[in-house]
C-alpha cells in the first residue's frame, strides 16, 4: 500500500522545502510538497519534484568503479575501499596528509554531510578549501559592516512600504519568497527590481531598473548622494550607531553623480528617483548572490549595507540589508561533529583557485583529490584549468550518485545514496530559520551507500574507527545540543517534522552590531585600510580594461538555471538539453542575429557554441548562458569564467566576464 511520509528538499536552495513523499513497495513514486511546512506550505519547485527521478533513474550509480586502461570497471566495496585506505596510509607517511584534498561543495544541506570534516579531521588535517563560488564575497562584505549576515524572517516582508529586490532571481531560485512578494503586492507595497535582465520578478514589479552589470555599488552610491543632497538621511542612526560617517561623506563627494549616471548606464532621474523611495520607509532591501560574484563584489554589498544605514532602514521592521540568514547554521554545534580541534596538519587552497594551487602545491604536492558533494569540472571557473589540474594528481576519487563530468576523470568512482535512503536533517542558511527532518524512506538500489557508511568504514581501515561509532541520532543530537534549552530536541524534530530555530525574527533591532565598535562601520575597524568603501568597478569592465573591453564587448552572466539545481537535473530532462546564449536585443541587431541562430561564444579563457534566444529588455550588451550544463550538452560555461578571488577574497568573479559572439554555421 502506497504512504506518503514526510520529508525534506536536501537541495542547496534558499527556499529549504518540506515534502511529502509517496512510497509503496519500497520505491519512491511521488515527491510534493508538504502543505503543514509553515513556510513552504505544499508548494514546491519542479527540481523537488525530479528527486524522484533522482532516485529512481536507470542512471544511477550502481557499484563501485576503477579506472583500469581507461576504461571504468567495477569491483567490489572491499576492494575499492582497501585501495584507497592504502594510498591514504601511505600519502600519510610519505608526504604528509595534506597531500590529499577534500573538494567539495554544498550540493546537500543535510546535517551528517558534514562528516566527511570529521573523517579527514580525523586523518590528520588535508587541504581543505576556503571561500565560496556561490556567496563569499557578501558575507565577508556583511560581517565588516554589521558584524554578521542576517536576514529579517520571512512574513516581515509585509511590514514593508517598498522593497527592493536586489540581483536576486527570485521567481526562479526563491520561489517562497516569490508567493510572498505577490502578496505584498496585494497587500500594497510597492516593489522595484534591480537587474540588468528583465526577469520574471521583474516582471511583476511597479519598476524594472537595469543596470551594468557589477555597477550596483555606484548606483548604490549614487543614491545616497542624493539622499544626503536631498536631506533624507537619518541623522540620528547614523550619529548614534555608526562609525566612519565622515569616510564614507567623503567618498560620495569624489564622484559626481552625472560620472555614476554614465558608469552604471542609470538615469539621473531614476537614482533620484531611488532615493525617495529608500527614504519613504520602511523600505525593505534583498539582495541575490549574483551581484556580487564580481572582483568588485565585497565593495558593491557594503556599498548596498551603506545605503541601507544612511537611509535608516537597519533593525526597523520592514526593512533590512537582506542577504543571508547565517542565523540558521549559527543555531547547531559543529565542533564535537567535525572534529576540528583534531587535526595536526592544515593547508587551505581557495575554492576559486583550487585547480590553479593543485597544479602549483609543492611541499607536499597533492597526490589525492577526493570530492564529495560537488562537480566541480561543470562548476568551478575556468574549466580547462580544472580539468588539467583534476587529472594531473595521481589518485582521483569522487562520491557521486551520477556519472558527472568530475566522476568521468575520476580512478574510483563511489556510489552514494539519495536524500530518501538515508536519515538526515535539513535546513539553510539563506532564507527561512525552520529546520526539516527526512527519515530514510527506501533502500538504496543496487550496492550504492551513503556518504557516512563510506566514512565509517574507512576510518575502520586507518584505524580511527572510534570516531565513527556512533549512531545517526547520536551525531544529529550533537549538533542539536545548543537547542536542548529552547526544547528543541531530536526527539521533537522527529515528531514534528518541521521545527523553528529560535533566531531573531528582526536582526539588529537592538542596534547592537557584532562588529569591534559595536556599531554599524561604514569604515570596518577589522582591516584598517583596506576597511575604507571603495568605489570599485569589474575587472573586465571599459572601466578597467578598455583595451580588454574593446576585445571583447559583452558582458556574460551564467546564472542558475530554471529547471535544474546547478549540474544536477540537466541529464535527467525528457528532452536532451541545448545550451543557450540569451542575448540582449542591442547585440542580436548589431550582429543581425534571429532565435535558434548557432553561435560561438569565447574570450582567452576559452569558448562554447550554442542557439541564441533574444532577451526582451536586458541590459545592452549583456549575455546570459545558464550555469550547470554539462559537457556533453555544450558546456560547461565556465570554460569562460575567471578564478580570480572578489576584492575581499572570499568570493568569486564568475559573472566578472567578458565574451566576444559570433554566428557560425
Ligand atoms: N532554479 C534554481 N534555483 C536555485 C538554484 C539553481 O541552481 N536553480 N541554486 C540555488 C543557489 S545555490 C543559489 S546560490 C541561489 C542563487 O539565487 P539568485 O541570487 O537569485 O541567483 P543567481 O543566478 O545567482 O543570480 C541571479 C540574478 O542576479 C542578477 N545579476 C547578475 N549580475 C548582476 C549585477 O551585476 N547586478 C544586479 N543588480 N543583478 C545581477 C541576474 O540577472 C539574476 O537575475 O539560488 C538557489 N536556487
Ligand atoms: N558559471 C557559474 N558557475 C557557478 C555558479 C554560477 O552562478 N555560474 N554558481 C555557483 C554556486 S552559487 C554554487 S552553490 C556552486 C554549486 O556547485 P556544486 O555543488 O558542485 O553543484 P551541484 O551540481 O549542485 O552538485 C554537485 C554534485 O553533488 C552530487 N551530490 C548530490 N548530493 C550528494 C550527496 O549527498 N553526496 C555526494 N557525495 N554527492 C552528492 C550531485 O550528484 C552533483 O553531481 O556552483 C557555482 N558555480
Ligand atoms: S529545490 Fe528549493 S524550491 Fe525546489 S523543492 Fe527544493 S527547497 Fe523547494
Ligand atoms: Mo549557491
Amino acid at each position: 500500500m502506497a504512504k506518503i511520509i514526510q520529508s525534506a528538499c536536501p537541495l542547496n536552495c534558499w527556499d529549504s522545502c518540506g515534502l511529502n513523499v509517496t512510497v509503496e513497495n519500497n520505491k519512491v513514486i511521488k515527491v510534493d510538497g508538504d502543505p503543514s511546512h509553515p513556510i513552504t506550505k505544499g508548494k514546491i519547485c519542479g527540481r523537488g519534484r525530479q528527486l524522484e527521478t533522482r532516485t529512481n533513474s536507470s542512471k544511477r550509480l550502481l557499484h563501485p568503479l576503477k579506472k583500469i586502461n581507461g576504461q571504468f570497471e567495477p569491483i567490489t566495496w572491499e576492494q575499492a575501499l582497501d585501495e584507497i585506505a592504502v594510498k591514504l596510509i601511505e600519502i600519510k607517511e610519505q608526504y604528509g596528509t595534506t597531500a590529499v584534498l577534500h573538494s567539495h561543495d554544498y550540493a546537500n544541506n543535510g546535517m551528517l554531510k558534514n562528516l566527511d570534516q570529521r573523517f579527514f579531521n580525523a586523518y590528520g588535517g588535508v587541504t581543505e578549501l576556503y571561500g565560496s563560488l556561490c556567496w563569499g564575497a557578501g558575507i565577508e562584505a556583511q560581517k565588516w559592516d554589521f558584524g554578521s549576515a542576517y536576514s529579517h524572517e520571512p512574513a516581515d516582508i509585509f511590514n514593508s512600504k517598498n522593497i527592493i529586490v536586489w540581483g536576486r532571481n527570485v521567481a526562479r531560485t526563491n520561489m517562497h519568497f516569490y508567493e510572498k512578494l505577490l502578496e505584498a503586492k496585494k497587500r500594497g507595497a510597492n516593489l522595484y527590481v534591480i537587474d540588468p535582465l528583465f526577469n520574471a520578478t521583474a516582471k511583476i514589479a511597479d519598476q524594472h531598473i537595469t543596470v551594468k552589470p557589477g555597477m550596483d555599488g555606484l548606483l548604490a552610491a549614487g543614491i545616497m548622494k542624493e539622499i544626503l543632497r536631498l536631506g533624507l538621511e537619518d541623522q540620528c542612526f547614523i550619529e548614534q550607531h555608526t562609525q566612519g560617517y565622515k569616510d564614507l561623506e567623503g567618498l560620495l563627494g569624489s564622484i559626481s553623480l552625472e560620472k555614476i549616471s554614465e558608469m552604471t548606464e542609470v538615469t539621473e532621474e531614476t537614482i533620484t528617483h531611488l532615493a525617495k523611495i529608500y527614504a519613504d520607509k520602511p523600505t525593505s532591501t534583498y539582495m541575490g548572490l549574483g551581484l556580487q560574484r564580481y572582483r568588485n563584489g565585497g565593495n558593491t554589498i557594503r556599498l548596498i549595507d551603506a545605503l541601507v544605514a544612511v537611509s535608516g532602514n537597519i533593525g526597523i521592521a520592514g526593512g533590512g540589508a537582506n542577504y543571508a540568514n547565517l542565523q540558521v547554521g549559527q543555531s547547531f554545534a559543529f565542533e564535537e561533529l567535525t572534529l576540528a580541534g583534531r587535526k595536526q596538519n592544515h593547508r587551505q587552497f581557495s575554492i576559486m583557485k583550487q585547480a590553479e594551487e593543485v597544479l602549483k602545491a609543492a611541499d607536499p604536492e597533492i597526490q589525492m583529490i577526493i570530492v564529495t558533494c560537488g562537480n566541480p569540472l561543470t562548476q568551478v571557473p575556468d574549466t580547462y584549468v580544472v580539468k588539467e589540474a583534476f587529472s594531473s594528481v595521481k589518485t582521483l576519487v569522487v562520491i557521486e550518485q551520477y556519472m558527472t563530468d568530475t566522476a568521468r576523470m575520476a580512478d574510483y568512482v563511489l556510489p552514494t545514496t539519495t536524500v530518501f535512503e538515508e536519515e538526515d536533517f535539513y535546513y539553510s542558511s539563506m532564507y527561512h530559520h525552520y529546520v526539516n527532518y527526512g527519515p530514510k524512506l527506501v533502500d538504496p538500489p543496487g550496492e550504492a551507500k551513503s556518504d557516512l557508511w563510506i566514512w565509517t568504514q574507512l576510518a575502520e581501515k586507518l584505524g580511527f574507527s572510534d570516531e565513527f561509532t556512533f549512531s545517526r541520532d547520536q551525531f544529529l543530537e550533537m549538533t542539536l545540543k545548543p537547542l536542548a534549552q529552547h526544547g528543541i530536541t531530536l526527539a521533537k524534530l522527529k515528531e514534528e517534522h518541521t521545527v523553528e530555530l529560535p533566531v531573531a525574527y528582526i536582526p539588529w533591532q537592538d542596534w547592537k552590531f557584532e562588529t569591534p565598535s559595536g556599531k554599524f562601520e561604514f569604515t570596518s575597524s577589522l582591516k584598517g585600510d583596506e576597511g575604507l568603501l571603495k568605489l570599485a568597478v569589474p575587472d573586465e569592465s571599459r572601466w578597467a580594461n578598455p583595451a580588454l573591453a574593446e576585445k571583447y564587448p559583452y558582458s556574460l552572466l551564467t546564472i542558475h538555471p530554471m529547471r535544474s539545481n546547478h549540474s544536477q537535473n540537466y541529464h535527467l530532462f525528457a528532452l536532451k538539453p541545448q545550451l543557450k546564449v540569451e542575448i540582449a536585443e542591442n547585440i542580436a541587431a548589431d550582429l543581425s542575429l534571429n532565435n535558434g541562430d548557432y553561435v560561438r561564444v569565447w574570450n582567452d579563457r576559452g569558448e562554447v557554441k550554442g542557439f541564441i534566444s533574444i532577451f526582451a529588455n536586458a541590459h545592452p550588451d549583456t549575455i546570459n548562458i545558464d550555469e550547470g550544463i554539462w559537457q556533453e550538452f555544450g558546456g560547461s560555461v565556465n570554460l569562460l569564467t575567471s578564478n580570480k578571488e572578489s576584492d575581499n577574497g572570499l568570493g568569486s568573479t564568475l559573472y566578472d566576464c567578458l565574451v566576444n559572439l559570433e554566428k557560425i554555421n
